[in-house]
């Protein structure tokens, strides 16, 4: 059902030459991510060496999957784009609209009937255009992936940016925004920077409590939550060829974190065991048949400084735990140092809750290993202190896990089942009490932590761990309780010692599953009927946005000049606005509501130039737009991390915010802006970011001759009667300058089809 072996067999079909030639146009030996990168070239083999950080280049990726968060929009595109069926294989799944509350079975039951519509409409698109469509219960997409369309030597391409998760299987797998999604579903290239790479070479064997999240805990807390910019983490050594695949799709997951474009292992025996185990034996096969291509060079690996940008190394015999936050997920401490933190910093030393599971850690393996842990407390007779809740990654994994016995043995220890979805990961967790806003520490195995995330509390001390550590701190209800050493009284009042987790990398008895939840598409859906009532609050057919009027920029109002760290959590909120993402004007009233104003350190709270009052971001903009009056937003560094919501650039875009001016931006987002007809623009010093007031009236200046590589000049006009000129800089390549023109991607594609 779910994979195309056919497909695959195309692909490898055509590794031989396409490799061959690479190694031609590049003149040494090959990394595993410049093999997939040239056997993926749009136009065939390759014929030049491109330059790393520099060149655009063409692909064609293999695959596309959604999530019905960003499947909205993404199909709202696509339908507009006039093809009657997806050019490559597509999914979507429907995991983020489920919303925690007691448990899996009333919480899924709630979510079917609350989204119904948008349900109903994300499966008829995916009939009528040949999309498989994964039901709501059927897992969250990362987790669905790698069991069932992740393969060693493929590409895909998934709108979440989390769709690194893949790279555990040997999969460039790199996460967009809707637009991207909706050209390669139209059939048109892909185009992504040439990445640098950054090779991680892991040595020694993991053992104890460490799990292979602690690998990418203490990558992020090296490289922080840019150093991945614009790079390919590849990892390998024989410390890489110990780990499991799903330990391996943890680490790439996570590696969305340090904002890497994505992160790959090679193929090796695991990779072989998992796709044996997942049923893909067929697959293994294939890949054995090209193993040499599906891994780098030797001589790569003997000497990678030669081959790579950066080199870290990792020995994992003695690698400690990490424990990473709390709200920014590259603040890493061993957990020898953690408790210190804890007390220095002031932190709420009191464990609510502890949360594993979701689409970073949810293998068979975390949860078996973390049901250890939990068999241990009953057996020693403790009580968990904390709440506990397990999010299973998907049916299939939450099926064996029950069968197995592990949900009851959690059910021991209080623990809460909740759906196979994102529920609490991404504010999708209805918590008891969280309005109240009181100071608190919660531990989860998930990948992000940034401020409100998890329930909307901005004092809630989110800190980021593997299932193992966030299970034992549960155990003890504290954030000082070191598993390593320390014992915990229990019940009986006797000092007692939590032995080191135990667990399988796959089940013995193999998987099971009654309903995976896949729905497979019409053979021909030109039949099928898509119904968007113009009355829904949740859904919105979308209007092209209007071309660029062809002069420069001028009069333009500052709305906000945002403060420090700015996610696509603090443009586009997630939890309760979840529901709107697929209508475009009722999400817009949450634009920028979480970013902090400069000028006056307050969230939602901008001065109106033309009243003079302050107001809420969303309804001053629309002031502005009212009164046909065009605005620019500047940010500071790593602007719009996170996410891979394009909302983040459709709000400003429909609400009529023309520039976004920032120290820096991340991947995803710059293109998702400049994919929507915005200006993207970075300082070209960037301590001129302090010469924005916040009066300013703003310029910009040279878009007439608006060229790739030139520089772009920004006037500042303060109330004062003086004047700036700074220098901006832009990463507009010929092509996304024709974007900005024509108002956006998506009014060329449907040029194009139109002629
Ligand atoms: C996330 O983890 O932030 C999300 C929710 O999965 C997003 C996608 C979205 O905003 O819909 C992501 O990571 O891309
Ligand atoms: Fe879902 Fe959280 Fe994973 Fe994003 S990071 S896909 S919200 S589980």
């Amino acid at each position: 059902m779910a994979f195309d072996i056919e497909m695959i067999k195309a692909v490898y079909g055509r590794y031989e030459s396409r490799i061959a030639a690479a190694r031609k146009v590049v003149g040494k030996p090959l990394t595993l991510t410049e093999k997939i990168l040239y056997a993926h070239l749009w136009d065939g083999e390759a014929n030049e060496a491109y330059g790393r950080g520099k060149s655009y280049v063409d692909f064609a990726p293999d695959r596309v999957a959604m999530q019905d968060a960003t499947a909205q929009m993404a199909l709202l595109q696509f339908m507009q784009a006039g093809r009657p069926q997806v050019a490559v294989p597509s999914t979507v799944h429907c995991d983020h609209l489920i919303q925690a509350k007691v448990g899996a079975e009333t919480d899924l039951a709630v979510a079917t009937d609350q989204n119904k519509e948008v349900y109903d409409f994300l499966a008829s698109v995916s009939n009528k255009y040949g999309i498989g469509f994964w039901k709501p219960g059927a897992g969250i997409i990362h987790q669905v992936v790698l069991e069932n369309y992740a393969f060693p030597g493929g590409m895909m391409i998934g709108t979440d940016s989390h769709t690194p998760n893949a790279g555990g299987l040997g999969m460039i797998a790199i996460g967009v925004g809707g637009a991207d999604a909706c050209d390669v579903m139209a059939g048109l290239p892909w185009e992504l920077k040439f990445p640098k790479l950054i090779g991680v070479k892991l040595t020694g064997k993991l053992s104890g409590w460490t799990a292979a999240k602690d690998v990418i805990l203490k990558v992020a807390g090296i490289l922080t939550v840019k150093g991945g910019t614009g790079a390919i983490v590849e990892y390998f050594g024989e410390g890489a060829r110990s780990l499991s695949a799903t330990g391996k799709g943890t680490i790439c997951n996570m590696g969305a974190e340090i904002g890497a474009t994505t992160s790959i292992f090679g193929y090796d025996e695991k990779s072989e065991a998992y796709l044996r185990g997942t049923d893909r034996a067929d697959i293994a096969d294939l890949a054995n048949g090209i193993k040499e291509h599906l891994t780098g060079d030797a001589e790569v690996y003997a000497n990678p400084e030669q081959y790579f940008d950066q080199v870290i190394e990792i020995n994992l015999s003695e690698l400690e735990p990490h424990i990473n936050g709390p709200f920014t997920p590259d603040l890493a401490w061993p957990i020898s140092k953690f408790a210190t933190a804890v007390k220095e910093n002031g932190w709420p030393e009191k464990l609510e809750v502890g949360l594993i599971g979701s689409c970073t850690n949810s293998s068979y393996e975390d949860i078996s290993r973390a049901a250890s842990l939990a068999q241990q407390a009953v057996e020693k007779n403790l009580v968990a202190k904390s709440e506990y809740t397990v999010t299973p990654g998907s049916e299939q994994v939450r099926y064996t896990v029950e069968r197995d016995g592990f949900l009851e043995t959690f059910d021991k220890i209080g623990g809460v089942v909740l759906a196979n979805a994102c529920g609490p990961c991404i504010g999708q967790w209805s918590r008891h009490g969280a309005e109240k806003k009181e100071r608190n520490s919660i531990i989860t195995s998930f990948n992000r932590n940034f401020a409100k995330r998890a329930d909307g509390n901005p004092n809630t001390h989110s800190f980021v761990a593997s299932p193992e550590i966030v299970t034992a701190l549960a155990i003890s209800g504290s954030l000082l309780f070191n598993p390593l050493t320390d014992t915990l009284t229990n019940e009986k009042g006797e000092q007692v010692k939590l032995d080191e987790p135990q667990g399988l990398e796959l089940p013995v008895k193999g998987f099971a599953v009654e309903d995976a939840g896949y729905q497979a598409p019409a053979e021909d859906g030109s039949q099928v009927q898509v119904i968007v009532s113009p009355t829904s609050d949740r859904l919105q057919l979308l209007e092209p946005f209007k071309a660029w009027e062809g002069t420069d920029l001028t009069g333009l109002k500052l709305l906000i000049k945002a403060k420090g760290k700015c996610t696509t959590d603090h443009i586009s909120m997630a939890g309760p606005w979840l529901k709107y993402r697929g209508h475009l004007d009722n999400i817009s009233n949450n634009m920028l509501i979480g970013a902090i104003n400069y000028f006056n350190d307050s969230a939602d709270n901008v001065k109106n130039q033309l009243t003079g009052s302050y107001g809420p971001v969303p309804a001053t903009q629309r002031a502005y737009k009212a009164a046909g009056i065009n605005t620019i937003v500047v940010g500071d560094e790593n602007y719009g991390e996170g996410s891979s919501r394009e909302h983040a650039a459709m709000e400003p875009r429909h609400l009529g915010v023309r520039v976004i001016l920032v120290k820096s931006f991340a991947r995803i987002h710059e293109t998702n802006l400049k994919k929507q007809g915005m200006l993207a623009l970075t300082f070209n010093n960037p301590a001129d970011y302090d010469l924005i007031k916040e009066d300013d009236t703003i310029d910009i200046i040279g878009l007439t001759d608006f060229t790739p590589d030139k520089q772009l000049t920004v006037v500042l006009h303060h109330t004062d009667g003086s004047e700036d000129r700074i220098q901006v800089n832009h990463t507009y390549n010929a092509q996304q300058i024709e974007w900005f023109k024509a108002g956006g991607a998506l009014n060329i594609i449907r040029k194009n089809q139109a002629q």
